[in-house]
């Protein structure tokens, strides 16, 4: 099976409209949607998403931001997509991403930073398991062949 990444627009990004945006920059990289939903996400979940970071000072402002809008939930499958999708978001303190990346272009704030993206493929597979545990579509671009060789 192709990699597979967890990509979450987190409750500021979906408040500013950027739903299309961060859609529409992994489309047309040439990844593929495998799964979506648009949902609001209870506290405990929220943390057992970030559960790794719960003994960060952060950790509580983190939690109240992540359930403080619905967030939009989203498997990205494509070579290297892992990697590539955190390329593609930029440094966690928007300040210091690339222009050209989603955080350098639409943040400002670390704890405003707009989308989540998995950090290795090991995460990736628990945070798909935890966010979509019904399973994701099962699809293949007819346009595959003019993107992979
Ligand atoms: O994977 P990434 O989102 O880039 O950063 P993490 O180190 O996993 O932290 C998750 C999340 O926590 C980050 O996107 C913003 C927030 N955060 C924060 O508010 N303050 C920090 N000093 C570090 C992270
Ligand atoms: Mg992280």
């Amino acid at each position: 099976m192709a990699e597979q990444t967890f990509i979450m627009i987190k409750p500021d990004g979906v408040q500013r409209g950027l739903i299309g945006e961060v859609i529409s920059r992994f489309e047309k990289k040439g990844f593929y949607l495998k799964g979506l939903k648009l949902q609001n996400v209870e506290k405990s979940f929220a943390e057992q998403h970030y559960s790794d970071l719960s003994s960060k000072p952060f950790f509580a402002g983190l939690v109240e931001y992540i359930v403080s809008g619905p967030v939009v939930a989203m498997v990205w499958e494509g070579k290297s997509v892992v990697a590539t999708g955190r390329k593609i978001i930029g440094a966690t303190n928007p300040l210091a991403s690339e222009p050209g990346t989603i955080r350098g272009d639409f943040a400002v704030d670390i704890g405003r930073n707009v989308i989540h993206g998995s950090d290795s493929v090991e995460s990736a597979r628990k945070e798909i398991a935890l966010w979509f545990p019904e399973g994701i579509a099962e699809w293949r671009s007819s346009q595959h062949n003019w993107i992979y060789e």
